[in-house]
C-alpha cells in the first residue's frame, strides 16, 4: 500500500468554498434531502416532494447565468484557496459528462459543470476538490427510495436492501463513475466522498474504495468518510471541542441548507462566519463554507454579501490565516490566536479580538522576552505596549521568562 499523501499542503489553507448544486435548485428544493420525507439531517423540516416528481425535475435545470470565473474570482478575493464542488448528490443526478448514465446535466443541458468549473478554479489557482456521493437514490439497482418514504421520515441506518446482485451491480456502477471523476478532470487535489452513513464499511468496501482513489489520484487527499481510510476529518455545522490531532476542516453552511433553498432565511451574520474561520485557524483547521448556486447559475445574494465581507476583512487581515498554524495556548486574553513559524525559526503571533477589547488587552503565558514589538495588522500601526516577566523565581532558569504582555489599543482604532 502506498504512502499517505502529504497533507503539509492542506494544513493552514484557512477557507475553502463548498458548492451543493443541483437540477433541486429549479424549486428550491433541498438537494436530495426533500424526496425522503421531508426530513433533513441538517435543515428544518421541509415539504416532502414525492420522489417521481423531484426525479422528473431534471430537465427544468438550464444555468444559463452560469460562470464559473466570477465564482472563482469572488471566491479568491474571500479568502477561499480550495473549492469542493458536488460532482453527484444523493440524487443521483451527475454534475458531469458520465457516460455511465443518462441522469446527468450533460444529457439535460448538453453543457459538463463540473469540466467548466475545475478549469476556471484552476486556472485562478485554486487547490481543487470534488465531492462524490456514494449513495445514489435514483439508480435502480441501489435501494431506492420509494414514494411511501416521503410519507415516512427518514431515519439514517434504517434503508433498504436490494438483492446481492442489485448491490454488487450497483456498486460497479458507483465505482464506474467515481473512476470517470478520477480520471477525466486532471490531478485532483481532494476527493470528497460522501453517504457512508447508508450502508455498513463492509457493503462499501471503503479500502478497495481508497485503492482505486490511489490508483489514478495518488497525491489526492480523501476525506474522512471513506471510513478508516481518510486523510483528514471534516466535523460537520460545528467546530471541534477539541483541535483533531491530524489535518482537519469544519464545513459549515452559511444558513440552514446545504443547496439553494430560498425559504431557509436562517442566515449566519457575517461576524459569526468570520469568528467561526478565525477559531477554525486558531485549532489549525480550515473552514469549508458552502454556498448553494441558484437555479440560473449565480450566487445567492445573501452568499454574495457574506463573500464580500470576508474580502474586505482578507484584505487587510489574510495573513493571520493563511500559511498559519493553531495559535498558542494563551491565559487572560480569550480570543482565537494564529502563529506564523517563519523559517529563521522568528514567529509572528495574531491575536483575534472577536469580542471588543475595553482600553488595553493583556496577555499571559507568552514568553515575554521573544516579544519584539506589537502592531494593529488593520494599518500597520505600533502599538504601547509592555511586558512584566512572571515566575521571578525560575526567572534565572528559563533563557526566555514566561511572563504577560500588556497592550494598548486606542479605542478610536478598533472597529466596532
Ligand atoms: O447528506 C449530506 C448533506 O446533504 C451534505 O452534502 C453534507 C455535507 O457534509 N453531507 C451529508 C450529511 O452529512
Amino acid at each position: 500500500m502506498t504512502a499517505t499523501p502529504d497533507t503539509s499542503w492542506f494544513r493552514g489553507l484557512g477557507l475553502g468554498l463548498f458548492l451543493h448544486w443541483g437540477h433541486a435548485s429549479t424549486r428550491g428544493w433541498e438537494l436530495s434531502w426533500q424526496m425522503t420525507g421531508g426530513v433533513h439531517l441538517q435543515a428544518p423540516a421541509l415539504d416532502p416532494v414525492p420522489v417521481r416528481t423531484y426525479f422528473d425535475n431534471a430537465p427544468s435545470f438550464r444555468p444559463e447565468s452560469f460562470d464559473p470565473a466570477d465564482w472563482a474570482e469572488q471566491a479568491w478575493e474571500a479568502g477561499a484557496r480550495y473549492v469542493v464542488f458536488t460532482t453527484k448528490h444523493h440524487d443521483g443526478f451527475a454534475m458531469y459528462d458520465t457516460k455511465l448514465s443518462d441522469y446527468s446535466v450533460a444529457k439535460t443541458w448538453g453543457r459538463d459543470i463540473t469540466g467548466e468549473l475545475v478549469e476556471a478554479f484552476r486556472a485562478r489557482g485554486f487547490r481543487i476538490g470534488l465531492y462524490f456521493s456514494i449513495v445514489d437514490w435514483h439508480h435502480e439497482d441501489y435501494p431506492r427510495l420509494t414514494d411511501d418514504a416521503v410519507a415516512k421520515p427518514y431515519r439514517v441506518g434504517v434503508y433498504r436492501r436490494g438483492t446481492p446482485d442489485q448491490w454488487a451491480h450497483y456498486r460497479r456502477f458507483m465505482l464506474g463513475q467515481l473512476e470517470e471523476l478520477l480520471t477525466g478532470y486532471g490531478d485532483l487535489d481532494i476527493v470528497w466522498l460522501d453517504g457512508e452513513f447508508e450502508h455498513s464499511p463492509e457493503e462499501w468496501d471503503f479500502a478497495g474504495i481508497r485503492e482505486l482513489i490511489r490508483t489514478h489520484q495518488p497525491a489526492a487527499l480523501v476525506n474522512d468518510r471513506c471510513l478508516g481510510h481518510g486523510d483528514f476529518t471534516t466535523p460537520e455545522q460545528q467546530l471541534p471541542v477539541m483541535a483533531p490531532d491530524g489535518p482537519w476542516e469544519a464545513c459549515l453552511t452559511m444558513n440552514s441548507t446545504w443547496g439553494h433553498v430560498p425559504s431557509d432565511d436562517s442566515w449566519k451574520s457575517p461576524r459569526a462566519l468570520l469568528h467561526t474561520l478565525v477559531e477554525a485557524a486558531s485549532m489549525g483547521g480550515n473552514l469549508l463554507l458552502n454556498v448553494g448556486p441558484t437555479a440560473e447559475g449565480t450566487f445567492p445574494p445573501q452568499a454574495v454579501e457574506r463573500l464580500g465581507a470576508l474580502a474586505g476583512w482578507m484584505d487587510m487581515h489574510g495573513e493571520s490565516v493563511h500559511g498559519t498554524q493553531a495559535g498558542l495556548k494563551l491565559w487572560q486574553f480569550q480570543g482565537p490566536s494564529t502563529r506564523r513559524v517563519h523559517p529563521d525559526g522568528s514567529s509572528r503571533l495574531y491575536l483575534h479580538l472577536t469580542m471588543r477589547p475595553y482600553e488595553e488587552i493583556t496577555v499571559r503565558g507568552l514568553r515575554v522576552g521573544r516579544v519584539r514589538g506589537v502592531t494593529l495588522l488593520a494599518t500597520g500601526e505600533t502599538l504601547p505596549w509592555s511586558t512584566q516577566a512572571a515566575l521571578k523565581d525560575i526567572h534565572a532558569a528559563l533563557p526566555d521568562p514566561v511572563g504577560e504582555l500588556r497592550v494598548t489599543i486606542p479605542s478610536e482604532k478598533l472597529d466596532d
